[in-house]
């Protein structure tokens, strides 16, 4: 039997099992590990995915011939393109050089703050901790007004202005009762602790929301805009409505207003056709990565390009289907429900919910550079969210406290990863 066709066979029938064990976890963020059929799945080869799956029975996109996604599997370098022995990736490693701090409570986003210090965000509390870069000492710097919590809403996304060093504002992405918003926040270092957050400015309001899909990074970019991943807030018909602030990522201004040069003139909407993004990235060309929870077949990684269309709820996955884009790499979702990303080393890194594990995905350019490759799997439990911290540092950050792991003792973390190789 040629290879080819008994790799798909193989992907058909592992394909069909990992479908069956995730179908009542449907959702963005789906509960897993060690309880779930993930852990049966522990020793068996990652299902081989899509290309060939998919170019068999779908005809080829009639036009551009889009990037073939990558799927994470060490047998898909057997069926995919294989790149040279003089250009593939050189594999990397990672190790566990300690845990930064410990006993958080549902932490969400993070941020580095100059001189080391991290902001910590914890999505049912409200509050942003100051986590010292020295010892791990924890303080509270303040509780956002006005946040609700529940489902998967609550406080979410942080990020630092540009000129943070000088200005010394937050931004904070959270849900009300009715909404998510964007506020903006002074943090004075030299105000007693737990009153170090000024009033709030409110920048932008109205993302749709629900019990389920809040979106919620917030990332600025190169180009010093305020960009922010939306959910579909458990409403699919949004993600293709240009008209939507949900199913979106939004391209703002400082101050919360569309940004110059968005490619539907005075709309915030950058792309469209999401389901539910929560890891916002840039590599060093500029290139924007985006995360996003599959419903139950394919969670994505999207390289994003301004006005682009990505699918949802159209076509989940790679479909090759004039009109959208698709996804760079795409996982079963046991294996990722993927949330915060960062880059570093040629490399995008996604923290993994359910797949309890952190991926990296090697980057050539504007596609995929070979097969992902997973590290921790299971080790730490359910990985909500990922940065950078100088070159070949990473800091990890567990969510088993989010109602949907398992919590143990000293959960939930943020642990210092060392990257070598790649
Ligand atoms: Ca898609």
């Amino acid at each position: 039997m040629p290879r080819r066709t008994a790799a798909l066979l193989v992907a058909i029938a592992l394909g069909s099992a990992a479908a069956a064990g995730c179908s009542s976890a449907a959702g963005p963020e789906p509960a897993g590990g060690s309880s779930s059929g993930a852990g049966a799945a522990a020793s068996v080869p990652t299902p081989v995915v899509s290309t060939p799956a998919v170019s068999a029975s779908t005809p080829p996109a009639p036009t551009t011939p889009a990037p073939t996604p990558v799927a994470p599997t060490a047998s898909a370098s057997t069926d995919a393109p294989a790149p040279s022995s003089s250009s593939a990736p050189a594999p990397a490693s990672v190790s566990v050089r300690g845990t930064v701090t410990d006993g958080l409570a549902s932490p969400w986003a993070l941020a580095v703050l100059p001189g080391g210090d991290l902001l910590v965000s914890e999505r049912d509390s409200a509050r942003i901790l100051r986590v010292s870069a020295k010892d791990g000492g924890k303080a509270v710097a303040g509780t956002v007004p006005g946040v609700t919590s529940g489902g998967e809403g609550g406080l979410l996304g942080l990020a630092l202005s540009p000129d943070f060093a000088t200005d010394h504002q937050v931004y904070a992405y959270f849900s009300t009762g009715s909404d998510n918003r964007i506020v903006r926040f002074d943090l004075d270092p030299s105000r007693p602790s737990g009153s170090r957050l000024g009033a709030p400015t409110l920048l932008f309001s109205g993302i749709p929301h629900g019990p389920r899909h809040n979106g919620g990074r917030i990332a600025f970019g190169p180009d010093g805009f305020l960009y922010a991943g939306t959910g579909d807030a458990n409403d699919r018909s949004l993600a293709q409505d240009r008209d939507s602030l949900g199913g979106k990522i939004l391209r703002l201004t400082r101050d919360g207003d569309p940004a110059p040069g968005n490619p539907f003139p005075g709309s915030p909407v950058w792309s469209l056709g999401h389901r539910n993004i929560q890891g916002l990235a840039w590599d060093p060309q500029g290139r924007l990565w985006a995360s996003e929870f599959g419903q139950d077949t394919w969670d994505e990684l999207n390289l994003i390009t301004p006005g682009g269309n990505y699918g949802w709820p159209t076509v989940e996955g790679a479909a090759g289907r004039a009109g959208f884009t698709d996804p760079i790499a795409q996982w079963h979702t046991a294996d990722a429900s993927p949330s915060g990303i960062a880059f570093a080393r040629g490399a995008v890194w996604v923290a993994a919910l359910r797949g309890t594990r952190l991926w990296r995905v090697p980057v050539d350019g504007d596609r995929a550079a070979g097969a992902p490759q997973d590290f921790l799997k299971g080790e730490y439990g359910r990985l909500r969210t990922v940065a950078a911290d100088g070159d070949g540092t990473l800091l990890l950050v567990t969510d088993n406290t989010d109602g949907r792991g398992s919590p143990r003792p000293g959960d939930d973390r943020i642990l210092r990863l060392e990257v070598n190789g790649g």
